[in-house]
């Protein structure tokens, strides 16, 4: 048992408090959360500035392509498609283990105790598994082609198995529709159905572009020639709307959302969904910033994740939130900087339904410390101050355990 005390102690339980002078006790669970609470045998004042605060989680990323520096092309979504389309095999080769353990430390520094990964290989298994951070591995579908959908299913039906067999106190298991244009409605069905049946989380990109907009409304616009490659009259095959309705019944975040219009907002609320938002993946792509005060209204939860190194140039959450901020320049930096530290930390573990994010008792302990320059006179503008100043942590506990 432990007992930590810092100067602030944020919770980021639901009435938002922020404990001066506070103390947490915690083993592998939060016991106690408060101030002067009993005496324990080890008891480690943190320092003049020192801050605790609920470990962050980066919902979605896609470690296979981290060795990817300067190869793909940044600026349209589709430039950036074809460009992942023709140097993915040279990324993925290249990426082993050395390149997973430098992505997951850039996390570790960052303060991450959990990353939701997208996996369209399985390679990546091998080499997070013994990663000291908590995982929910999504093994992603994707696939158009009827002629080929039994095979594409056995293919990932045997990655996900293999991810089942490692499942334990720091690995879930989920799934993923890589998107409503790139995955066949019968896969779609399939591996929803698996994700039910298991009560297992399931992410989708949707909505991230104008292209897919155009393309599932009308059938028009770039991916039009895009499928025209491959598939002579090519049509999008489901609306985005059925598309949507196919997640009724189960716990599934929609990533990006910047071009889904306020039916589909509503109709992801209706279905108890979460979004996540990338926003600097979204500037590199060139696709537009979501709407985070129209999400705000229509009473849906959004965390903050950073997207692979495959749309950014960091793994680092608290630069992912500093971006953000720095992007959304119609909201007021204060109340938006409350928001984003509730996207990393409380909004995320609920989208990877997760027991961590915030200070509770009974909540896994997992936990950050850090400090700050100076002292803080309104605890107020606290969560501001935290992203403005914050790089890396001083400590990270992971189930009570510092890591
Ligand atoms: O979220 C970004 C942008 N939108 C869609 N897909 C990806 C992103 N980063 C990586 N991807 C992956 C996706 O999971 O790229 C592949 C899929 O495996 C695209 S299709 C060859
Ligand atoms: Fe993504």
């Amino acid at each position: 048992m432990i007992k930590l005390k810092a100067d602030y102690v944020l919770t980021m339980d639901s009435k938002y408090s922020i404990i001066k002078n506070g103390e947490i006790i915690f083993d592998e669970k939060i016991i106690d959360i408060g101030i002067n609470l009993q005496k324990t045998k080890k008891e480690v004042y943190l320092g003049k500035n020192s801050v605790i605060m609920p470990a962050l989680i980066n919902s979605h990323t896609h470690l296979e392509f981290s060795h990817n520096k300067t190869l793909l092309k940044y600026g349209d979504f589709i430039i950036w498609l074809d460009s992942v389309i023709e140097n993915r095999e040279e990324l993925f080769i290249n990426c082993k283990g050395e390149c997973y353990k430098k992505a997951i430390q850039e996390m570790k520094e960052s303060g991450v105790c959990a990353y939701g990964e997208i996996s369209s290989t399985g390679d990546d298994l091998r080499y997070i598994k013994h990663s000291p951070l908590k995982v929910v591995y999504f093994n992603e579908i994707i696939g158009t082609n009827p002629a080929v959908v039994d095979m594409l299913y056995q293919d990932f039906l045997a990655r996900f198995e293999e991810s089942l067999k490692l499942q334990n106190e720091k690995l879930k298991v989920g799934v993923s529709i890589h998107s409503p244009y790139s995955v066949h409605p019968i896969l779609m069905e399939k591996v929803i159905n698996l994700a039910k049946i298991n009560n297992l989380p399931i992410q989708t990109h949707f909505m991230e572009s104008k292209a897919e907009r155009s393309w599932l409304d009308k059938g028009e616009g770039e991916f039009k020639l895009f499928f025209e490659k491959n598939f002579k009259n090519a049509k999008p095959l489901i609306s985005p709307i059925e598309f949507i309705e196919k997640f009724k019944n189960s716990h599934t975040t929609f990533i990006h959302c910047v071009h889904a219009n306020d039916n589909e907002f509503q109709k992801i609320k209706e279905i108890g969904g979460y979004i996540s938002h990338c926003p600097v993946s979204n500037r590199l792509l060139n696709v537009g910033l979501l709407d985070l005060e129209k999400i705000k209204n229509c009473g849906i939860e959004y965390n903050v994740a950073t997207d692979g190194l495959s749309s950014n140039y960091s793994l680092n959450l608290f630069k992912e939130i500093r971006a953000a901020l720095l992007m959304h320049t119609t909201l007021h930096p204060k109340y938006l900087a409350k928001d984003l530290l509730k996207a990393v930390t409380i909004n995320a573990a609920k989208s990877l339904n997760l027991n961590n994010g915030s200070l509770e008792k009974g909540k896994d302990a997992d936990i950050i410390t850090f400090k700050l320059p100076n002292s803080i006179k309104e605890t107020e503008n606290l969560p501001l101050q935290i992203i403005l100043h914050t790089n890396k942590v001083d400590k990270l506990y992971i189930n009570g355990k510092e890591v």
